[in-house]
Parts: structure tokens; C-alpha cells; sequence
């Protein structure tokens, strides 16, 4: 145990392990630009980006041109003095056509970035999937396709093969319910087309592709250590009408990956609805060991009723008194305590926090200082939440913010910013915001303090 309550502006981090991990994380899609180069296909985000329905018609074709400045990004993260750095991997920077035959100069980049973190003294942490679907694939039905499944455990096999002597750390999925329910519950995301059916096929698929593509990591990088990264919040009725809303809507975000995957059966609300999709032996495939829990959180979610939405409900009215981030997210630390202890207990697999922190609109001031005190105050009250968890009994073995650098926030586009560091986007320079300063202090403590 480590003792760090007390220091100026710190959260308590007395609960947490001696071997605590301290990280980042960013994802391919939203960072590395040069979308065009060597060979890289196209992925759904793309063509979203290219039909402008991203906010100001913003793309992701520069980003942070983090394909190019690596380097100097890894520089930020030995500065910050992190432990680890989660990452993904672009599908279609790999496999071009999402399948066949490999783009060797994009498989070569993330030689030269696990490379370059291994040299820095930083653990590699590889998410196979965020969001970024090779386009060929979607034209032949994407994840609505069966066959997706094993176009991603070949996928699988291909980068777990190429990186597992250097890379130790293995995320199948970041967030699945994100992409399956706003892609075609909700039917705004790069998925294509809304549709219960489409949906219901999506969510089996990428649970099975998430089953084989654990035994391909496991075959192909022996003695790796493999989890998923969902994306959990308390989903909680706006009136006491909504409850029955609420309940609907935990199950999808929450449950319906998470359940198949690590208890071998699909939530109880959801069963009739996944029923029609289950082959025999489907359960047993997409059961298979994990190591760990990725666990992303942000705040509670305000569930309404909505009859005119597919899934029937939508997002209510938040609680007037709880406040709220610059993008209009709750923020109440305690949720995600209650959170932490409700997963450590329903799914009892260690758990590694992700993803966390506050978007928002950051603008440099008159100095060019970027002085972000609400991302501190929020991390540090969710910092101190999570202690609070393992206090009360929850295995929690690290902490990612989200993220190491302001991104593509997806239909948000570049306006919206949850980085450590600013990017000035027209000139690329990167500039550690308060809250670089104030995480740096953190990891810095906890690391000094541990004996
Ligand atoms: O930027 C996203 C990330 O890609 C997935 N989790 C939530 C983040 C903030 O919206």
C-alpha cells in the first residue's frame, strides 16, 4: 500500500497497490492522421468524415499527425512519467482491405512505436479494435456479417503474431456497446444504417469476434494478458416513470457484452431479443478467459422514455443540482465509486480503468498557458473515488486518463478537447495543459512514495 493523502492538491491514493499502473490512453482513428499514406484503406470513419457529417466537417486526416510525430508524443509521456500508454491499432492501416493481404509499411509504424515506448521504458498496451472498421469489410455487411467475426480473429492473429514479443498487453474491443448502440440503435455513427435487427446481428458478431479472437491472441502471443474495455456507467431514470427505461438502457450499455463474455449468458432483459441470433456453441465461444477488466468511465447517464426512438428510450433530464463538464456530461465521483464496486463484484476479474477525464473547450490565455483547473478537479475526485473503491474491497490495478493528447472527438470533430496536452491544430505544436503538471505530480508521488 502506498500513502500519498495529504499533499497539496493530490488525491488520496492510500488504498491503491504498491504496483499500481499509471497510464494514457488515445486510439488510432482519433490521433494518427496520414489516413492517405503507405498504403493505409479506408475505414467507416473516413467515409464519415468524407460525407461531412462530422461537426464543422472536420476529418481526421491530419489529427494530431501523431503517424509522424510519435517521437516527440512519446517524449510527452516520459515527461508525464507513465508506466504504460494503451494505443490501438488501425485495421485498415494493416490489412487495407480488411482481410488478404498486409500492408507491411503500415505493420512496420507500429513496430517503430512499440519500439520507441519499449526504449522509453514505457509497457505497450494494444487495443485491436476502436471503432475504425476497414471499409471493404462494411460494404460486405461489417459487423452485421457473421463472417466479421473471423475477419477479425485472422486480424487478430496477424498483430498478435507481429507485435507478441514485445507486447504483452492484448484489448480485443474498446467500448463495444458505444459503437453497436449509436450505430445502430441510434443510427448516428459510422455503421451505417439504424435497425434493431442490424443492431441485435452487430452485438452477437462482435461478441464472437471477441471470443475467437482471444484464442487467436492467446495462440499467437503466448503468455500475454488479454482483456476487453467497456464502457460502464450507472444508467439511472430521469423521473420515476423512466425506470423501466433506465433498466433497458443499463443492459445495453453496460451488460450486453460483458455478460456474454465473462458470465456465458446474455443479460435477462436482452435474452428474447438475442435469441433469434445464437448458434449452439455461440455461449461457449465467446466465453473464454480473460485476464482483466478494461473499464471506461466518464458519469452517470439520465435515461428518459422515448417512444419514438428504436430502442425506447433516450437521454433525460440530469439532476439540477449535479454539474455538469463543459460538454454537458454529469460529473459525480461517488457513481463512479459505486460503479467500480458493482463491476469488481459481477464480473470478480481485476479491473484497469481505461479511460477518464472531462471535454472540453480549452483555449490557450494571453500567456499561452493552457489552465485547465476543472480537468484537475475532476480527476483528482475521480482518482480519490477510485481509492475509495479499493478501500471497500475492489481489485483495481491501474488508471488511464483519456487521453494524452486534444483528438477527434468523433461527430464532435476537433472542437471538443479532453487532452493532457493541447494541440494547436493549424500548426500541430503541443503544449501541456495544468493538468499535464498536476498528473505528472501525481504518478511522480505515487512512484516516490512506494518503497
Ligand atoms: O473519445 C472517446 C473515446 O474514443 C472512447 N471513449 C470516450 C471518449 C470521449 O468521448
Amino acid at each position: 500500500m502506498v500513502s500519498g493523502d495529504g499533499a497539496a492538491g493530490l488525491p488520496p491514493i492510500a488504498a491503491l497497490r504498491r504496483d499500481f499502473i499509471w497510464g494514457v490512453s488515445t486510439s488510432a482513428f482519433q490521433i494518427e492522421g496520414a489516413t492517405h499514406e503507405d498504403g493505409r484503406g479506408l475505414s467507416i470513419w473516413d467515409m464519415r468524415c468524407q460525407r461531412g457529417e462530422i461537426s464543422n466537417r472536420d476529418t481526421a486526416d491530419i489529427a494530431c499527425d501523431h503517424y509522424h510525430r510519435y517521437p516527440e508524443d512519446i517524449a510527452l509521456m516520459q515527461q508525464l512519467g507513465l508506466q504504460a500508454y494503451r494505443f490501438s491499432v488501425a485495421w485498415p492501416r494493416v490489412l487495407p482491405q480488411g482481410r488478404g493481404a498486409a500492408n507491411e509499411a503500415g505493420l512496420a509504424f507500429y513496430d517503430r512505436l512499440i519500439d520507441a515506448l519499449l526504449a522509453a521504458g514505457i509497457e505497450p498496451w494494444l487495443c485491436l479494435y476502436h471503432w475504425d472498421l476497414p471499409q471493404a469489410l462494411e460494404d460486405l455487411g461489417g459487423w452485421t456479417a457473421r463472417d466479421c467475426a473471423g475477419w477479425f480473429a485472422d486480424y487478430a492473429a496477424l498483430v498478435a503474431s507481429r507485435y507478441g514479443d514485445r507486447v504483452k498487453r492484448f484489448a480485443t474491443f474498446n467500448e463495444p456497446s458505444i459503437f453497436t448502440l449509436f450505430g445502430y440503435g441510434f443510427g448516428g455513427a459510422a455503421e451505417g444504417a439504424a435497425g434493431m435487427d442490424k443492431m441485435h446481428r452487430a452485438i452477437h458478431h462482435v461478441n464472437l469476434a471477441h471470443g475467437a479472437a482471444v484464442d487467436a491472441v492467446r495462440h499467437h502471443a503466448p503468455g500475454s494478458s488479454i482483456g476487453a474495455i467497456h464502457n460502464y456507467q450507472a444508467c439511472l431514470p430521469s423521473t420515476p416513470a423512466d425506470t423501466q427505461a433506465a433498466a433497458i438502457c443499463d443492459a445495453y450499455w453496460n451488460r450486453v457484452f460483458p455478460d456474454p463474455q465473462c458470465l456465458g449468458s446474455y443479460p435477462p432483459l436482452l435474452q428474447a431479443a438475442m435469441e433469434p441470433y445464437i448458434q449452439p456453441g455461440d455461449l461457449e465461444r465467446i466465453k473464454r478467459p480473460v485476464d482483466w477488466f478494461g473499464l471506461n468511465h466518464y458519469g452517470p447517464k439520465y435515461v428518459g422514455t422515448d417512444a419514438n426512438s428504436l430502442l425506447g428510450f433516450g437521454f433525460g433530464a440530469n439532476p439540477p443540482e449535479l454539474p455538469l463538464t463543459p460538454i454537458g456530461w454529469p460529473i459525480d465521483a461517488n457513481s463512479f465509486r459505486d460503479v467500480l464496486l458493482t463491476v469488481a463484484k459481477t464480473y470478480a476479474l481485476p479491473i484497469y480503468v481505461l479511460e477518464n477525464g472531462l471535454g472540453g473547450f480549452d483555449k490557450p490565455d494571453e500567456t499561452g498557458a493552457i489552465v485547465d483547473d476543472n480537468r484537475i478537479d475532476y480527476l483528482r475526485s475521480y482518482i480519490g473515488a477510485l481509492n475509495a473503491a479499493v478501500a471497500a474491497g475492489a481489485d483495481i490495478r491501474g488508471y488511464f486518463v483519456w487521453s494524452l493528447l486534444d483528438n477527434f472527438e468523433w461527430d464532435s470533430g476537433l472542437g471538443v478537447r479532453f487532452g493532457l496536452t493541447y494541440i494547436d491544430y493549424p500548426t500541430l505544436k503541443r503544449t501541456p495543459k495544468s493538468s499535464f503538471h498536476w498528473y505528472k505530480n501525481v504518478i511522480e508521488t505515487a512512484r516516490k512514495i512506494r518503497p
